[in-house]
């Protein structure tokens, strides 16, 4: 398999997620289904699931299907953050599953959104519309991916703040802490033998506004032994930031100020743009494919994604690994994202006094 034909592959599945992703937001019932929280007797009991579910769902498995079709022996291997099976209260079961015929689509998608033909209809054609953003790649034809590899797709990251859409900006040039711009497509490739991130793409769906219509922006990187590759080139800036949630405990070291903002995608593309320099969280909250792509690009980049606990510990960076298997998916011992080694250890200098690991 050609490393360049898979990154295309991968740009083009993530814009058509952000697509989808628009468009659940932009018409108007789809809307209000994402916006609803039907209880009680207002409750539908046909209706199989949140609609925000069975959007993340179907963003993943279109990006399955596209991305299966193209390189068929690897579609086992392409995982995402969903389960793409479904069942409403009165046990009825619909397992979301896209394949090359429109109709069968359409009818699942009728079914799931109580016969509204023509939601149904503009999902359909978002689902199945052949998307290429003709992205340029100076990457050469002859680098190969001759071992085996798996990815990990995060449909929606910040999935609350793609229903919530409440911009919230902060002091620091070009990180919002809440919003639209915090929603973000992930796409990850790792290799199953050394558990690294290789291939990353990362695409914003409502990074751009004109008017009223959003566009996106995709950011990729190839990091393949010694070939390196992005797209990006990370903004310089004269202050030290570290970026971090707001659920963070340790919220204060010497060598950065620090900002808040949500969506674990968005925070690590921070400091990939070079809005940040480190994304710290110490908690066990991100899991596989909440940094899979954003660890692929910041070692494109020179940079990597670290365990918090473990790194700290060591004084050494420990990169996050992805064994393939079905075991805890969590990131248990934090992370540390960075481009820039040095800021590594000067976080470490900074936070080693103040934890007790
Ligand atoms: C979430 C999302 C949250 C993030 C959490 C992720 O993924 O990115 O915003 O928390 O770690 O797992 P925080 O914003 O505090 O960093 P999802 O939206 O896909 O559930
Ligand atoms: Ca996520």
């Amino acid at each position: 398999m050609k490393a360049r034909e898979l990154l295309i592959a991968l740009i083009n599945a993530s814009e058509k997620a952000a697509n989808i992703a628009r468009k659940c937001r932009s018409n108007q019932h789809l809307f209000s289904l994402l916006i609803e929280e039907k209880t009680g007797d207002e409750k539908n009991d046909r209706f199989f699931h949140d609609f925000k579910t069975l959007a993340d769902v179907l963003i993943q498995e279109t990006i399955r299907y596209d991305v299966g079709s193209l390189f068929p022996c690897r579609k086992d291997s392409i995982k995402g953050e969903e389960s793409n099976k479904f069942e409403n209260v009165l046990g009825d079961k619909v397992i979301i599953e896209i394949d090359n015929n429109q109709e069968n689509t359409f009818e699942m998608l009728r079914k799931v959104l109580d016969n509204n033909d023509e939601a149904a209809k503009e999902l359909t054609n978002e689902i199945h519309k052949v998307v290429d953003t003709e992205e340029k790649l100076s990457i050469s034809d002859e680098v190969e991916i001759d071992f085996d590899i798996g990815i990990w797709i995060d449909p929606i990251d910040g999935t609350a703040e793609y229903i919530n859409g409440i911009d919230e900006l902060t002091e620091f040039p070009n990180i919002q802490k809440t919003g639209l711009q915090c929603a973000t497509v992930l796409i990850g490739v790792y290799d199953k033998s050394t558990e690294l991130p290789i291939i990353g793409v990362v695409c914003s769906p409502f990074a751009t506004k004109d008017d009223d219509n959003y566009d996106s922006k995709i950011f990729y990187g190839i990091s393949l032994n010694d070939i390196k590759y992005s797209n990006v080139q990370p903004r310089v800036k004269s202050r030290k930031i570290a970026i971090t949630s707001s659920s963070e405990v340790h919220s204060r070291c010497s060598s950065f100020e620090i900002s808040m903002a949500a969506g674990a995608g968005y925070k690590a593309l921070k400091v990939i743009e070079g809005d940040a320099d480190i994304y710290y969280l110490s908690k066990a909250s991100t899991f596989r494919w909440d940094t899979c792509a954003c660890q692929a690009i910041l070692r494109a980049l020179g940079g990597d994604i670290v365990e918090f606990k473990n790194s700290i510990i060591e004084k050494q960076p420990i990169p996050l690994k992805y064994p393939d298997n079905n075991e805890d998916k969590c990131n248990r011992n934090g992370l540390i994202a960075y481009r820039d080694v040095n800021d590594f250890y000067k976080l470490v200098g900074d936070l080693s006094d103040a934890i007790k690991v």
